[in-house]
C-alpha cells in the first residue's frame, strides 16, 4: 500500500472511531435516535481523499511526460550512435551524406538518391550548410545539386522530397535570378563569383549531387 493510501486509511479508522464516539455521546445525551448531522471529521476526510485523487492524477501525468521525454531522447541517442549506411560515408549530426562522382540532371539526381535509400540533400541550418560546403570546396567541382526547387511556384523554393518550405538560405549575391526565366533547381556552386553559396540553375543541367539519408 502506498504512503498516501496508508494515511487515508489511518484517517478513515480515526474518523470511524471519532464518529462512533460522537454517536454514542449523542445517544447518551438525547436518549432516543434523532436526525444525524454531518460529521465534521468525515467532511475533512472526503476533502483529503479528493486532494489525494488530484495529486495522484498530477503524478500520473508527470510520469507519462517523463516516460515520453525519456523515450524521445533514447531514440535520438540510438539514431546518433548508429553507423552511417553503406554508400553514405559522411556524417553531420544524425544525417549521413553521399557526394556523387557522376553528373546528372536534377530529376535523375533526385531519382539516384531515392535508389540509394535517401533523398537529395536538404540543408536546414548553417552548420549543415558549412559542413557540405567544405566538401564541395575540397573537391573543387563546379556545382552540386541540393534537393530544392521552385519549379511548381516560381520564387518559392521547397524541398522536393515532401514540398516542405525551405527556411534556411545561403544564396549567392544576386541569386536566385531565374536567369532566362528558366532556373528552378537549387545547387551549391563552388566557383567565383558564387563562392560555394547557393544558386538557381536550369534543371536540365548535369551536375554532381549530394544525397542525404535520415
Ligand atoms: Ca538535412
Ligand atoms: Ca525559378
Ligand atoms: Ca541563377
Amino acid at each position: 500500500m502506498t504512503r498516501p493510501l496508508v494515511l487515508v486509511a489511518l484517517l478513515l479508522v480515526g474518523c470511524l472511531l471519532v464518529t462512533s464516539a460522537q454517536r454514542k455521546k449523542g445517544k447518551s445525551s438525547s436518549g432516543s435516535g434523532s436526525a444525524e448531522s454531518p460529521v465534521p471529521c468525515c467532511v475533512a476526510l472526503e476533502a483529503a481523499v479528493a486532494a489525494l485523487d488530484n495529486r495522484t492524477s498530477d503524478l500520473e501525468a508527470c510520469v507519462a511526460d517523463v516516460k515520453t521525454d525519456f523515450g524521445d531522447r533514447l531514440a535520438a541517442l540510438e539514431m546518433f550512435a548508429m553507423p552511417c549506411p553503406d554508400g553514405y560515408p559522411l556524417r553531420y549530426g544524425d544525417s549521413c551524406y553521399y557526394i556523387s562522382a557522376d553528373k546528372l540532371n536534377f530529376a535523375n539526381a533526385k531519382q539516384a538518391c531515392v535508389l540509394k535509400g535517401g533523398k537529395l540533400a536538404e540543408v536546414e541550418c548553417e552548420g549543415e550548410n558549412e559542413f557540405l560546403k567544405q566538401f564541395a570546396r575540397l573537391d573543387g567541382t563546379t556545382a552540386y545539386y541540393l534537393g530544392g526547387s521552385d519549379e511548381d511556384d516560381e520564387g518559392t523554393f521547397v524541398w522536393v522530397s515532401d514540398n516542405r518550405a525551405i527556411t534556411f538560405f545561403d544564396w549567392s549575391p544576386r541569386q536566385p535570378d531565374n536567369n532566362g526565366n528558366n532556373e528552378d533547381c537549387l545547387e551549391i556552386r563552388v566557383v567565383s563569383p558564387f563562392n560555394s553559396q547557393w544558386n538557381d540553375i536550369p534543371c536540365f543541367i548535369k551536375n554532381r549531387y549530394i544525397c542525404e539519408i535520415r
